[in-house]
């Protein structure tokens, strides 16, 4: 009886009308149509796409506007925060053995992809929690311009399932498509992905060799030169208006020339090509970013992507933290100041739900109040002024 209840109060709250699932559910039969002929079994298909509702999280997800840009002091804060530093050389101890192998083999340095790793899934703690292949039907019939880009990752996916890579209940992982210890989506799973352990099955999900090795491929083929730096930090000259950008390569030398330093003040030489990216203007810190930071831009299509990825490998390999501070008087917020920013925000009377470290739109409310009750201008972002006003270290 209870359940009854709890049933149709769950059925009441989706608010999706009646047409709709219809549409859904014929979609979702012509996915499965595409599927078998494509060349998945039917039983596998069948058992895949049992689905008669689009994934909620997804749709939600999928439509969530960006409410500001993230600075990108607040994306590194919590991407190479001191734990995922201190986990990451846990780990990399833990498996110093095949990750020497995938670099050994792939030519990657281990750093970096274990950098991936850290930044992509926590180290494997945090892969996902969606069913891939019905949030890549929903993405699919949800009437996008990419329903063609959907469908094929989602045959793709059930593809890896045939060739007995993986089993259907192991296909967890993002909202979006992307899944396994190092975040592949389906169509480059399998492209890239390498049997690294030597079971005969490219498991990123289950095994931390194949996903460990299938990244350090990944870079191989995306133009990681072996032996070559990612990035180095460098001291620009304040009001710098030279040239700037990833595409405007120079060498090491002609950087010097233009009065571009080390970090540390050393002068910079050699014929080593690199660009040059000031992600906080000239009053911040300044980067050169070599060919092998375009191979890691490739895995995940953003600047400051890349940067976190490059600059938690160097920490990860002892490297200290950036010279120059952020252009800010109000740094960013770690994964564990963001749960503690949380928990004084419940403490103060703020309704967020659960503290789980994740900055969502009740969360940001809450600290738009928070900043207004202490006299702050409201904006809503987490970082290092409203936590200490809140009461945190
Ligand atoms: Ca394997």
């Amino acid at each position: 009886m209870k359940l009854a209840i709890q049933a149709v109060l769950a059925s009441a709250a989706l608010l999706v009308p009646g047409p709709a699932l219809a549409d859904f559910s014929s979609c979702v039969s012509a996915l499965q149509a595409g599927a078998i002929e494509a060349g998945v079994d039917r039983s596998i298909v069948e058992a895949a796409l049992n689905v008669s509702t689009p994934d909620e999280k997804v749709l939600r997800l999928s439509k969530a506007q960006p409410e500001f840009k993230t600075p990108i002091w607040d994306y590194l804060g919590f991407l190479v925060d001191d734990q995922r530093i201190i986990d990451g050389q846990a780990m990399m101890r833990k498996y110093d053995r095949v990750l020497r192998a995938a670099e050994q083999q792939f030519g990657v340095n281990r750093f970096v992809i274990a950098a991936v790793w850290g930044v992509e899934s926590d180290y494997g703690q945090d892969p996902g929690d969606s069913f891939l292949p019905h949030a890549l039907a929903t993405l699919a019939c949800n009437g996008g311009k990419r329903t063609k880009f959907w469908r094929g990752e989602l045959n793709a996916a059930l593809k890896l399932v045939e060739r007995g890579d993986l089993e259907l209940n192991k296909l967890y992982g993002s909202w979006a498509g992307a899944f396994g210890q190092t975040q592949f989506i389906p169509t480059t799973y399998q492209r890239l992905a390498v049997d690294f352990d030597g079971d005969g099955r490219r498991d990123l999900v289950g095994s931390v060799a194949d996903a460990l090795g299938s990244t350090a491929n990944y870079l191989r083929r995306s133009g990681w030169e072996p032996g070559g730096s990612w990035m180095i930090e460098v001291q620009v000259p304040e009001g710098y208006s030279g040239p700037k950008g990833r595409g405007k390569k120079a060498s090491l030398s002609t950087w010097g020339q233009r009065g571009i330093a080390r970090a540390d003040g050393k002068p910079l030489s050699g014929g080593a090509k690199a660009g040059l990216l000031l992600p906080a203007g000239s009053r911040g810190p300044g980067f050169l970013v070599f060919g092998n930071f375009d191979a890691i831009y490739s895995y995940n299509q953003a600047e400051s992507y890349a940067l976190a990825i490059s600059h938690l490998a160097d920490r990860l390999a002892g490297y200290p933290g950036l010279r120059t501070p952020w252009p800010t008087d109000d740094p960013g917020l770690s994964r564990a100041e963001r749960l503690r920013l949380q928990e004084l925000l419940l403490a103060n009377g703020f309704d967020i739900g659960t503290a789980d470290g994740k900055i969502g739109p009740a969360t940001r409310a809450a600290i738009a109040e928070a900043e207004s009750r202490f006299g702050m201008e409201p904006t809503g972002r987490a970082g290092r002024k409203i936590y200490q006003a809140l009461g945190g270290g």
